[in-house]
């Protein structure tokens, strides 16, 4: 059994007896005239079948006569072919998904009804996951409704509940792609710390860091990319970059590679001219403890919330002896994200809540920040850790992260 197979048959176990499962992977999302957002697969489905494409549904049933797997995909039509590129056969969706009951997606309706009239269906997961009330309906958010419309009597359970429980707790398949997608970040980040100059903007600074991830071999950027100079740095998720970088200033990166869809998320702040001066480095030295302090601590059983307090009292007593503040309280000031978030498919990726317990096998970042408006002083350092059994992994740890090693590669 493959990986995705590995994982459908954890789903499986895990489901109600008497139940289905139907995950869609989306439909393209219309931006103006004739032209698409970028189509990106729901996330759920492409972690149970491999495959990224629009248009397709996986089914899973659980019953008491026995389980059943099946994937639907778009027919192909010669005419179509020719404007949108091939689709994928039955073939190739068998041989990277897996799964040898491959049918056209015309026909899904159809099972459904059938797996309910002769089978004995209770519940059926749908991926209900909504970031915001107010949110437009996902296609699988769609299709639930309607199902639940023309069933009434089968209850409705969230599929996002189990498969992000499941997503948390990274395999060696994607612990290779994030190693991958971290390895094409430090290269993109070395071009840009081998070209930087006063008088650049910043956009040329993230086209440096985007060339050189391409050149590579990344599908692209994890995320729109940070280059924030001087207080556009203080700015927590500016990406405008459209800015001239000044001398004397300091430029906040925060960007990532995507390797199968996996995404690095690093964050290095680097002297425009080459060094830091010596307050830029007292601050900056605050925030590496803190960065520091966190990996140390980072170990099964904790929580992101615990970490984060970790993260606040050391850049709380760093900035007490720069006499910044005068009590830990007023640490908010200058720090007011936290410190660590999941990382995966998603940068923000799936957890159930902030209160599970690290475990090992879950990659997290670490990313203490210090943003000091009235000095132009806006520094984060970002990492990404992969739990251990007894603590954790620099997964970025082959990334230059020192004032000392950053000023030798800027010399030249
Ligand atoms: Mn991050």
């Amino acid at each position: 059994m493959n990986t995705v197979g590995s994982r459908r048959r954890a789903v499986l176990e895990q489901m109600e007896q008497g139940s289905i499962m139907v995950l869609y992977s989306g439909e393209a999302i219309p931006q103006s005239m004739d032209a698409c957002c970028p189509f990106e697969a729901n996330h759920h489905f492409y972690y149970l079948t491999g495959l990224r494409r629009e248009n397709m549904a996986l089914v899973l049933s659980k019953s008491a006569s026995e389980d059943r797997t099946m994937l639907f995909i778009e027919e192909p039509v010669p005419s179509m072919e020719r404007w949108t590129g091939r689709r994928v056969t039955k073939e190739e969706a068998t041989a990277i998904s897996g799964i040898d009951d491959v049918r056209y997606i015309d026909s899904l309706q159809g099972a459904i009804s059938r797996m309910i009239d002769r089978e004995r269906v209770d519940a059926a997961y749908f991926d209900c996951y909504r970031y915001a009330m107010t949110d437009p309906d996902s296609c699988n958010m769609r299709k639930a409704r309607e199902f639940a419309g023309a069933y009434p009597a089968i209850t409705l359970k969230n599929a996002h509940t189990m498969l992000a429980a499941m997503r948390m707790v990274k395999d060696e398949s994607e612990i290779a792609c994030l190693r991958e997608a971290i390895a094409l970040t430090d290269k993109g980040l070395r071009r840009v710390l081998a070209t930087l100059v006063p008088g650049q903007m910043e956009y040329q600074a993230q086209a440096e860091f985007e060339y050189a991830i391409r050149m590579n071999g990344a599908e692209g950027p994890a995320f729109e990319t940070i280059a924030g100079s001087g207080l556009n740095g203080c700015m927590l998720h500016y990406n405008t970059n459209h800015c001239r970088m000044e001398a004397g200033s300091l430029l906040l990166l925060d960007l990532g590679a995507r390797v199968k869809g996996y995404n690095a998320d690093i964050t290095r702040t680097y002297p425009v001219s080459g060094t830091y001066s010596p307050r830029q480095k007292a601050v900056y030295d605050v925030v590496l403890r803190a960065n520091q302090a966190v990996a140390a601590a980072a170990r099964p059983g904790l929580t992101l919330r615990q970490l984060n307090e970790v993260c606040k009292q050391t850049l709380a007593e760093g900035l007490m002896a720069l006499g910044k503040i005068d009590s830990p309280e007023q640490i908010g000031t200058y720090y007011m994200h936290g410190v660590s978030h999941h990382l995966g498919l998603d940068t923000h990726d799936v957890s159930a809540h902030d209160e599970t317990p690290l475990a090992p096998g879950m990659v997290i970042t670490n990313e203490p920040g210090l943003y000091i408006d009235e000095e132009q002083i806006g520094i984060r350092i970002e990492d990404d850790l992969l739990i251990t059994a007894d603590g954790c992994e620099v997964l970025s740890q082959a990334l230059p992260r020192t004032t000392e090693e950053i000023e030798a590669l800027m010399a030249r």
